[in-house]
Parts: structure tokens; sequence; C-alpha cells
């Protein structure tokens, strides 16, 4: 069986991470973060791709170049999370398990950060637990994989 691949997404301001609010959303930069994920992507046996975007469409067309080149996706929406119905549509139109990732814990900030137009086409979510969060979405992801949903017949 060939590798499942995932794709590592993040919206927009996340490029910045480690510079402001470490409070909030630690110290680790992006780059620390993708390397984490390709180290746990390594350990898992997942190819793991990594991208980031600051705007909603780049970050669709994203979504919609995963069909047929990744098997799943991990994704940070940032603050289109809150916002974003055509975010939602791509990721309902792919079709791809997601599992959706926040460093923050978002349901113990502002109520505008309650509520998510990912979630209820996300394979699961994980909240609060910093940069930690996207080493357990891979694992879940991988989990998913290993349960059954076959890794071949992509690109077919
Ligand atoms: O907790 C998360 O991961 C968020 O997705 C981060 C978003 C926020 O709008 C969501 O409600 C929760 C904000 C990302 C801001 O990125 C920063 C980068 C550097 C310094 C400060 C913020």
């Amino acid at each position: 069986m060939a590798k499942p691949s995932v794709l590592v997404l993040n919206g927009p301001n996340l490029n910045l991470l480690g510079r402001r609010e470490p409070a909030v959303y630690g110290h680790q930069t992006l780059a620390d973060i993708d390397g984490l994920c390709r180290e746990e992507g390594e350990a898992l046996g997942l190819d793991v791709a990594c991208a980031q975007s600051n705007y909603e469409g780049r970050l669709i067309e994203l979504i919609h170049e995963a069909m047929g080149r990744h098997h799943g996706l991990v994704m940070n929406p940032g603050a289109y999370t809150h916002t974003s119905l055509a975010i939602m549509d791509a990721i309902r139109v792919v079709d791809l398990p997601l599992v959706e990732v926040h460093l923050s814990n978002v349901h113990a900030r502002e109520a505008f950060r309650h509520k998510s137009f990912v979630s209820p086409v996300a394979m699961g979510v994980i909240c609060g637990l910093g940069a930690q969060g996207y080493r357990f979405a891979l694992q879940a992801l991988a989990q998913h994989f290993a349960k059954g949903s076959s890794a071949d017949g992509i690109g077919e």
C-alpha cells in the first residue's frame, strides 16, 4: 500500500507565529510546527506536505488541489474558522478526512471564536494543546487510514 499523504494547511497570520502573543500561541514558529509535522509523519508512516496562506481563495485552491494528491488534511484555518462558509464548502466538496486544529483553546476565549464553520465538516477538532495538537491530528489521521480507508487508488 502506498504511504498515505497528508496536507497540513495553516491559515492567515500563522506565518508570524512565535513573534507575538506567545502566552496565547506559544513560542514555536510555523517552521517549527512544519518540522514537527514532518517528524511525526515519518514516525507514523505518512507523507506530510505543509502549506500556509493569508488568502481565503488560495486556501480554497489548496483544498481543491488536495483532491487526488492527498488522503487527508490537518487544517488550522486561523480566523477564517469563524467566518468562512466558502472554506467549509470546499472541505465538503473534496470529501477528504480533515482534522481541525487550533493552538489556543478557542472555547476559553471570546464568544466570536466559539463558532466554527469548519467543525461540522471535520473528522475531529483539537484545540488548546499548542503545537502538540498537530501531532495528535496526524496520529488521528494515521489511525483513520489504518482502519481501512486504503491509500490505494489516489490519482487514478
Ligand atoms: O488558536 C488558533 O490556532 C487560532 O486558529 C489562531 C487564530 C485565531 O483567529 C483563531 O481564533 C484561533 C489567529 C492566528 C493569529 O496568529 C498570530 C501569529 C503571530 C502572533 C499572533 C497571532
